[in-house]
């Protein structure tokens, strides 16, 4: 970790929301003991409300970057580390996903549309050693999220920079954040800034502070 949670990032956090969410954790807020669903069931995961609007969480710093200071860059255990700007990550093959989020605080939203390089296509770019088990997505706002590297080859799994045929918005994590959409949405890295393939799990922002450390919807992996 480079440089986690700088003191003048933390300063602007918002502690009282970041201390509630803590307090649900402890608490199992939301947990509702439902089955994991029956294979070909239901779509919405127990425990999740649908919602149309989009809305929008993180530690209270939505960082500026612009796209030509914009860097992605791609270390630990690879053979190819990687520094990408703007335009090397468009060259990268370029793909379309549609997906469903699902939030930990229980809001669900069908049908999004990203735009982006796929994680299999950045993984064939860097090639990780045959070593590497885990993955920790690391954000310009301090944040870090840490995700199997298995789910990180998920199929679905992308580095999106648009959303519904537009650039993604920065409080939605604009230029590019991560979306693994079979997991809640904290694994999903806003403002994604460097990721580094580990041959050991390095437990990420939330998964410290009493998140479950895998975070599957269908189990109701919300806190651990
Ligand atoms: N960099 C960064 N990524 C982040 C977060 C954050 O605080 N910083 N919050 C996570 C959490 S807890 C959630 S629910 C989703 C929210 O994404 P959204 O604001 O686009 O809905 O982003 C995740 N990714
Ligand atoms: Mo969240």
């Amino acid at each position: 970790m480079d440089d986690d949670y700088k003191p003048g990032l933390i300063g602007q956090i918002k502690d009282k929301l970041i201390n509630t969410k803590q307090q649900w954790a402890k608490d199992g807020r939301l947990l509702t003991g439902e089955a994991p669903a029956a294979p070909g069931g239901r779509r919405l995961p127990p425990g999740q409300r649908l919602t149309r609007d989009w809305p929008v969480l993180d530690l209270g710093v939505q960082p500026n970057i612009l796209l030509d200071k914009w860097q992605l860059t791609i270390g630990g255990l690879v053979e190819k580390p990687t520094k990408f700007t703007w335009n090397d990550f468009l060259d990268l093959p370029q793909t379309d996903t549609v997906s469903d989020m699902h939030c930990v605080t229980a809001w669900s939203r069908y049908d999004n549309h990203w735009s982006g390089v796929l994680a299999r296509d950045l993984i064939k770019a860097v090639k990780p050693r045959k070593e590497v088990k885990h993955v920790v997505l690391q954000s310009y706002d301090g944040y870090a999220t840490n995700v199997t590297f298995e789910h990180f080859s998920g199929p679905d799994v992308i580095l999106a920079h648009s959303w519904e045929g537009s650039p993604l918005k920065r409080e939605h994590g604009g230029p590019v954040r991560m979306l693994l959409p079979r997991w809640y949405l904290w694994k999903s890295a806003k403002w994604v800034k460097h990721i580094a393939f580990l041959d050991r799990d390095a437990p990420g922002y939330w998964e410290v502070r009493g998140y479950h450390n895998e975070g599957d919807p269908w189990k109701e992996d919300r806190y651990g």
